[in-house]
């Protein structure tokens, strides 16, 4: 039956998952207490994950996002790394939201590797312009990405691919871990703690960072639609949450338990001190403040 079919798990991810060596890392926590692996270098072969997404003939499709001036100062170098380590020899589209398609970069792709780009509006308010990636993540899943890819990731732009970003991330619902925040305790979490906000949460699992969220098309739909609602909602409050759309991450997160996270190996902020990080995969941009945030 067709939608027999269409609920079956896209792949037999949870073989290899179950392959994960969960004692190779000491001192850091490897899984979640619903038994979600938290991926560590060492805990895993990224050979058998790719050898099983190949046969698989998985298609991933990232979203990135470059509004305004964040084009220019990060969307090239965001891309040409991701070309170099992320999925690599994987079927991978990258999706490249942003308000002057002109400016999009000529970038030379890999066989089965390509770039798509969609215009979008620049909305006044940085807030918005992060927010309602949200909308435009759930509509582009439902018109296109269903339809040809087996998952999807979406990223901030502001980072740089350093090594391997492989196949062993892929899951259904995969959230990060914030590198600021998974070595604090709980009650230092900056979860939005404001009752009229839609955000609003007074106990969590992490603090999971939104600048690297993916999974199955149908998990992401659902994360994105219930982030952008509850951002409306909130609007029609004339509230806003702390930290915006990843307020609303956070709530769908707990509420919602992803299936597998990632170190902070996977998106690391070179100024802190690093000694669990054995692997940088991707590192936060430099930000210039001063130029990027004066509206
Ligand atoms: C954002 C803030 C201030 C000024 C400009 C912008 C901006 C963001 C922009 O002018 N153009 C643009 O394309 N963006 C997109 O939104 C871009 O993809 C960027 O990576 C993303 C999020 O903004 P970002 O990276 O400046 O915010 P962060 O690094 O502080 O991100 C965390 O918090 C955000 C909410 O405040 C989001 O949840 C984000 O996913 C988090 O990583
Ligand atoms: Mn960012």
């Amino acid at each position: 039956e067709l939608h027999a079919l269409r609920e079956e798990k896209p792949l037999n991810i949870i073989d290899l998952d179950s392959a994960i060596n969960f004692g190779a890392r000491t001192g850091i926590e490897t899984r979640t207490s619903w038994n979600a692996p938290i991926m560590w270098e060492s805990m895993f072969d990224g050979s058998l994950y790719d050898q099983m997404h190949k046969e698989a003939n998985t298609a991933v499709a990232l979203t990135v996002f470059a509004v305004g001036r964040y084009l220019e100062a990060y969307l090239n170098k965001f891309l040409t790394s991701a070309e170099e380590h992320f999925m690599v020899g994987l079927k991978v589209t990258f999706f490249v939201f942003t308000d002057s398609p002109e400016k999009v970069p000529e970038i030379s792709f890999a066989p089965q590797r390509n770039l798509k780009v969609v215009k979008v509006e620049k909305y006044n308010r940085w807030q918005d312009i992060s927010m309602m990636r949200m909308k435009t993540i759930s509509e582009i899943i439902d018109t296109v990405l269903k339809h040809n890819f087996t998952y999807v990731f979406c990223f901030d732009v502001d980072q740089i691919f350093t090594a391997r970003f492989g196949s062993e991330a892929l899951g259904e619902s995969v959230a990060l871990l914030h590198a600021h925040y998974y070595k604090l305790p709980k009650y230092r979490f900056t979860y939005d703690r404001n009752p009229k906000s839609k955000a609003c949460m007074t106990e969590g699992d992490y603090y999971y960072h939104a600048a690297i969220f993916g999974g199955t098309c149908e998990k992401v739909k659902a994360l994105a639609d219930y982030c952008y609602l509850n951002i409306m909602e909130d609007k029609m409050n004339d509230v806003e949450a702390l930290w915006h759309d990843e307020s609303h991450l956070n709530k769908y997160f707990w509420l919602n338990k992803p299936t597998k996270l990632l170190s902070p190996e996977y998106c690391w902020d070179r100024s802190l001190p690093n000694n669990d990080i054995l692997i940088e995969r991707l590192i936060w941009a430099p930000k210039d403040y001063e130029k990027l945030r004066t509206r």
